[in-house]
């Protein structure tokens, strides 16, 4: 297949760039390096500098392709709440872009990043048929993209698929913005010789999935035959962990080195998170790598 990854030089973007070639496909990337790096990206694989806003730019990226996997987005919780139209015209306009793009182009199929923020803070595991809820802008203009994706599903002869990923962790993730990912942020700092800053009591919980995992869900979303069209699966571990739990297992790794700070509670923080992903399990696809592994893997870098 001909795969277009929007984002495809950022963190989750350039593991899933990788899946795609290993499996055989030719892979083209949309990126405005805002956060990712060119260097990101495998030379196998096209690279066109672009922002998912301009029009014209996605519609001549996705030109000749059978699937995009649509990734290109501003993720940060606390971002979305300082910048809110920003981040509605990335994540929902720039997903619009992209599927009429798709639609003109007759490209059959689109995946998109979305997120278990649309949950918001409702309690318990949650399943793809649990209630919506979300909370701050980021979660909204996902959820606003979800929307799309089925609309375009109903209206047109285009397949869509959303993917609701938990918190995703993994090399290449950036730690350099105080909007990066928590595990990202300890691991460099572990490295420098710095505290983790814990936001809250640090009993919040999370259910982390590592990128390679993420990287092969998204695979099988582009090439499964099996997967419904119109349809929502979840990313995840199946683990709730609390950042504490997390902490200790840093610090078995690395050492008494390791110490921590205390902050207070971010707003628009979600207290506790955890998937259900037996629909994509079924589907053949697995959560493989634990988290001490993947933790194991991000200091040793
Ligand atoms: C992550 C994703 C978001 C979305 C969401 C779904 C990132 C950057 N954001 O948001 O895109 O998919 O998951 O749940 O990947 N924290 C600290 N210290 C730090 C940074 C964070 O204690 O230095 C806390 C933070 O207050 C929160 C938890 O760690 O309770 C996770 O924060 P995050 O920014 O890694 O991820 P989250 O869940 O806000």
């Amino acid at each position: 297949m001909h795969v277009l990854v929007t984002g495809g030089a950022g963190f989750i973007g350039s593991h899933s760039v990788a899946a795609l070639l290993a499996d055989g496909h030719t892979v083209r990337v949309l990126d405005n390096l805002h956060s990712g790096q060119a260097e990101n990206v495998p030379p196998e694989a096209e690279l066109i500098l672009a922002d998912i806003t301009d029009q014209v730019a996605v519609e001549a990226a996705i030109q000749g392709c059978d699937a995009a996997l649509h990734l290109a987005a501003l993720v940060s919780v606390p971002q979305s709440l300082k910048q809110p139209i920003e981040t509605f015209g990335v994540n929902t306009t720039g997903t619009a872009y992209l599927l009429e793009a798709a639609r003109r182009m007759g490209c059959r199929r689109v995946v998109l990043a979305s997120t278990c923020a649309v949950y918001g803070d409702i309690p318990g595991m949650k399943a793809e048929v649990a209630p919506l809820h979300p909370l701050v802008p980021y979660s909204a203009s996902k959820l606003m993209a979800e929307e799309l994706l089925r609309c375009y599903a109903r209206s047109y002869a285009l397949q869509t698929i959303c993917l609701r990923y938990f918190n995703v962790y993994g090399p290449r993730q950036r730690a350099d913005s105080p909007y990066s990912g928590v595990l990202a942020r300890w691991c460099a700092a572990v490295r420098v010789g710095q505290p983790c800053r814990v936001f809250g009591d640090g009993e919040q919980t999370r259910d982390f999935v590592s990128v390679h995992d993420v990287a092969r869900a998204n695979l099988r979303a582009i090439t499964s035959a099996a997967i419904e069209s119109g349809a929502v699966y979840n990313v995840a571990s199946g683990q709730a962990l609390s950042l504490n739990t997390i902490l200790a297992t840093l610090r078995e790794l690395v050492g008494p080195q390791m110490t921590r700070e205390y902050a207070p509670a971010r707003s628009g923080d979600i207290l506790h998170s955890c998937g259900d992903s037996t629909r994509l399990q079924a589907l053949g696809w697995h959560p493989e790598i634990e988290l001490a592994t993947g933790l194991a893997e991000l200091v040793e870098i």
